[in-house]
């Protein structure tokens, strides 16, 4: 069975931290979140995939390859302008030979549903249910086949809802050409969807687990189950006088100093210096070249590669981007005294503890203190004992 992989969209609701990185390469344990659902789907036996590739598609393609070091095998098809998810299946039309599966890039699956969903008969919708059906496709199940289909309604008549993962015939490229562009100029897979529907020719797959990695926000929740999977290990140096609780990774060619109190589940990358003195909390993943100095505090947080949060600092349920500096004392706050929801930029992010979203590059003076919900873009950079807060576009300069 070939497994088409839709990796080609900007993922615009992850801005920044898709400023120069495709959503599906964020990380997740410190790996490419579209690397855990390939993982997925060999382990449930698949070796031969398409990556569907168009936005930051270098990075995909140097990351991946041809596949050989996953033991699979990768073919790549180019979608130019990202036109609509039907249009990215159709892209796959010259590379897939019979059946084949469709997932979307930026979800978790289970390799038992994978395999279950190989073993059907197409034209299969994997479906799930979700507390938040309104921002989804809503669907209605009737003796297995899927009888209707509703994008994001206001008011959705169930809670089970299209997960995004299919299994397809080839037939569904004459479909796709059908397809003419939506109310908000899409070629959407649901228009295409909607004939099968009404020939009662689209079964329903039920999920048994399915995580939306959408927003900023869901990387902390997938974060948090991935590393708790996953065993310690070390291939670093840990000096004598650290205490390590749980499950910790530690890269090759990384240094934990002494004092240092991690409680994980945590991962460190590659050639990072941690301490003397910090603490580190799970769910935490740091990446490559990182320094996380003398007394800082990290907990529940993705700190990508190359950022430096050296002294006195405190980072709590929150996302930073590569190469930012932490100047000394510089903290983000993750709790409001109300203890509502936090928001960012206007939309809910269902957390009661949610810090800031950090994008590439951004520099920090000295004490400066991130608000909760505070969203930053790439390089922005600020003067000591700047109050930062709100949504503050990429290289603003505070003075
Ligand atoms: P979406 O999540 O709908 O789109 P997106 O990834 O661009 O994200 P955002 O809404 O935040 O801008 O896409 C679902 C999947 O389909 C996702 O894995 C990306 C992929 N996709 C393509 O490959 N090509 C496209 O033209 C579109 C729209 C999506």
């Amino acid at each position: 069975m070939e497994c088409v992989i839709l990796a080609a969209g900007e993922g615009k609701r992850m801005r920044p931290l898709t400023a120069k990185r495709p959503k599906v390469m964020l990380p997740i344990a410190n790996r490419p979140m579209m690397e855990h659902l390939v993982m997925a789907a060999r382990e449930a036996g698949i070796t031969d995939f398409v990556f569907i590739v168009g936005y930051g598609e270098r990075e995909i393609r140097r990351y991946f390859g041809d596949g050989t070091t996953l033991g699979i095998h990768i073919e790549y098809a180019t979608q130019r302008q990202q036109r609509g998810t039907a249009d990215a299946v159709g892209v796959a039309r010259n590379h897939v030979t019979g059946p084949f599966i469709v997932l979307n890039g930026d979800m978790v699956l289970k390799k038992e549903d994978i395999t279950a969903l190989c073993h059907r008969k197409p034209t299969c919708m994997c479906t799930t249910t979700t507390d938040h059906a309104e921002d989804y496709g809503v669907v209605m199940v009737e003796n297995g086949h899927i009888t209707s289909l509703e994008e994001k309604s206001r008011h959705p008549k169930s809670n089970l809802i299209n997960a995004g993962a299919y299994l397809f015939s080839p037939e569904i490229f004459d479909l796709i050409d059908a397809v003419r562009p939506s109310p908000r100029g899409e070629l959407e897979l649901t228009d295409a969807l909607a004939v099968l529907i009404a020939r009662k020719q689209l079964y329903s797959h039920s999920l048994t687990y399915w995580m939306d990695v959408g927003h900023p926000w869901d990387l902390l929740e997938a974060n948090t189950s991935f590393l708790e999977t996953i065993p310690s290990t070390n291939e670093g140096i840990i000096e004598d006088g650290v205490t390590l609780k749980n499950t910790v990774l530690v890269g090759e060619g990384s240094v934990i100093k002494a004092g240092t109190y991690i409680e994980g589940p945590c991962t460190i990358g590659k050639n990072c210096r941690i301490g003397p003195h910090a603490y580190i909390r799970g769910a935490t993943s740091i990446g490559d070249d990182c320094h996380i100095g003398h007394c800082s505090e990290l907990k529940n947080s993705i700190i990508m590669n190359g950022t430096k949060i050296p002294h006195f600092n405190y980072i709590g349920d929150s996302i930073v981007g590569s190469g930012c500096n932490f100047g000394a004392g510089t903290k983000i706050a993750n709790l409001r005294h109300d203890h509502a929801n936090v928001q960012v930029c206007g939309k809910d992010t269902r957390r009661k503890k949610f810090g800031a979203v950090i994008g590439d590059g951004v520099q920090f003076g000295i004490n400066c203190s991130v608000n909760v919900g505070t969203m930053i873009g790439s390089e922005a950079q600020f003067a000591p004992n700047t109050v930062i807060e709100g949504c503050i576009g990429e290289k603003t300069i505070i003075r």
